[in-house]
């Protein structure tokens, strides 16, 4: 037998491949096959983020001064690259994530879509112009780039959240500093790879590859680095904060969910069963979006749970590179331990265990991280199981009567992403609009599934007011206020034209 050599990555600093100063690495392991090695990546700390820092600012000098529309001709490049590269990458990231391939091309198609979608801000990145006070004079407000960014990204969306931080703080006209998950770098470094071949100078991208508290500590609080973009747990999240805090670095903030589709007894039964097993669990219900609560209301409860649980346990669960398979490993022993005790948390608070419950260790599953779609019934909202965040494929039913029992049991939470109803009751549908807790709300879709074109974030401790997709050059630009005096005298605003 022949066997691949396993490939060594390095950092990329000021556009050079550069292993960590330290020497060490981690490796990068296939959680649906642990023999399979898919690369070895620098354990770097403070010294690597040190050296891309100040790559990042170097670059930074240059770089804000390339016209917007130039900037965005890379992206428009990368957008290409990603769609010729888009299987090969696709392939990558189920070897490092484990979700399933239709699933992970949808993950570069992200990434695709996000790259269009920028690129036209080249054009754009409006600001506004608006009549000054006093006569002769001009008053207008432009979009600056903020500087030197340092972004923090989840292994949940390896390349797609990536490309929502990188692409509008490049055409923004910011240069990067990026520490991927270490969970799933290689995604990080093929979008990367794309930009540079897209013709993006040395220095604009940096990556530095680690553990978090070794390497993503020092780039938060990095003096050099002038905003902080995260993905990740709320835990990881407040510390990011807190840290940031010192300096008062812009951050933000992209957290965890605990999300609840609503199914009224007027639903399209068979609708609303497709959208839960999707919402739950597609990506092994690994989704800051995934539907972790169904509330059901009791007219139809019983035959929406007999229904649930048996397609739920026919999941096909492996390799995600197998055809057919629908349910991908959990990313790392870590997830299947989280799972694990919040299954043994449900059984105790009393909820009742319908399908799944355990990971999967027999047989073909045996070298993997693979856990059992999982349904509880009877869970009660006041219940860890119906308020805290699993991230993996596990499903608490909830019983309501009304619909205003269901708003308040959605909204009972200290989360806010995402929301689903399902109904044909066109005025239920815009009540929910209105009163549901969260930054999205689909009807008669699931929790998944949002376009990178529209504001992606969250209420409460979901976010701390930041967005993705609309509203990412929100944060990746300053306003510069303008004025312009061309009276030749001294106007003085609130007093010269006051009566
Ligand atoms: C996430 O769960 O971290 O809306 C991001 C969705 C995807 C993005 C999810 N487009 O489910």
């Amino acid at each position: 037998m022949t066997s691949t050599p396993i490939k060594t990555y390095s950092n990329l600093i000021g556009g050079e491949w550069l292993a960590s100063k330290s020497g060490q690495t981690f490796q990068n392991i296939n959680p649906a096959d642990h023999s399979d090695i898919i690369g070895v990546f620098p354990a770097s700390n403070a010294d690597d983020v040190a050296l891309a820092v100040a790559a990042a600012k170097k670059a930074y000098a240059t770089w804000r001064l390339v016209p917007a529309p130039k900037r965005a001709e890379i992206l428009y490049r990368a957008g290409a690259i990603l769609s010729e590269r888009k299987e090969q990458y696709a392939r990558d990231m189920t070897r490092e994530m484990g979700k399933v391939l239709a699933e992970t091309r949808g993950d570069v198609q992200e990434a695709i879509d996000e790259a269009y979608y920028v690129a036209g801000e080249g054009r754009r990145l409006f600001g506004v112009t608006v009549p000054s006070e006093l006569q002769n004079k001009f008053a207008m407000s432009v979009r600056m780039p903020v500087g030197v960014i340092g972004m923090i990204a989840p292994w949940n969306f390896p390349m797609a959240i990536p490309s929502w931080k990188l692409f509008p703080a490049l055409v923004a006209g910011n240069t990067c500093v990026i520490k991927p998950a270490e969970d799933t770098p290689l995604s990080t470094y093929n979008l990367v790879q794309t930009l540079i071949d897209a013709g993006l100078p040395p220095g604009v991208v940096n990556i530095v590859s680690g553990y978090g508290p070794e390497a993503g500590a020092p780039l938060v609080e990095h003096p050099d680095v002038r905003a902080i973009s995260f993905t990740g747990s709320s835990a990881t999240g407040s510390l990011v904060a807190q840290r940031a805090a010192a300096t008062f670095k812009p951050v933000s903030l992209e957290m965890g969910g605990k999300n609840a589709m609503i199914v009224m007894d007027d639903a399209n039964l068979e609708l609303a069963l497709e959208g839960a097993l999707w919402g739950a669990f597609g990506t092994t219900g690994q989704r800051c979006t995934a539907t972790s609560r169904i509330l059901l209301h009791k007219n139809i409860a019983a035959e929406f749970t007999q229904k649930l649980v048996a397609r739920a346990a026919a999941l096909k669960v492996g390799n995600g590179l197998e055809d057919g398979i629908e349910v991908g490993p959990q990313v790392n022993d870590q997830q299947i331990e989280t799972s694990t005790s919040y299954c043994a948390i449900a059984i105790a608070e009393g909820a009742q265990l319908l399908t799944g419950g355990k990971a999967l260790t027999e047989g073909s599953y045996a070298n993997g991280t693979f856990f059992a779609p999982t349904v509880f019934g009877g869970v009660k909202p006041h219940m860890r199981i119906a308020r805290e965040e699993v991230f993996g494929p596990v499903v608490s039913l909830i019983e309501f009567s009304t619909f205003e029992e269901a708003i308040e049991i959605a909204n009972s939470i200290d989360y806010g992403l995402s929301t689903a109803l399902y109904t044909k009751d066109i005025n239920r549908a815009f009540s929910a609009i209105r009163d549901l807790e969260a930054g999205i709300t689909y009807i008669n879709a699931p929790t998944i599934g949002a376009e990178v074109h529209l504001p992606f974030g969250g209420v409460k401790q979901t976010g701390n007011g930041h967005r993705e997709g609309l509203g990412a050059l929100d944060f990746y630009t300053t306003w510069k206020s303008v004025y312009i005096d061309s009276s030749d005298t001294l106007q003085r605003a609130q007093i010269d034209n006051a009566e």
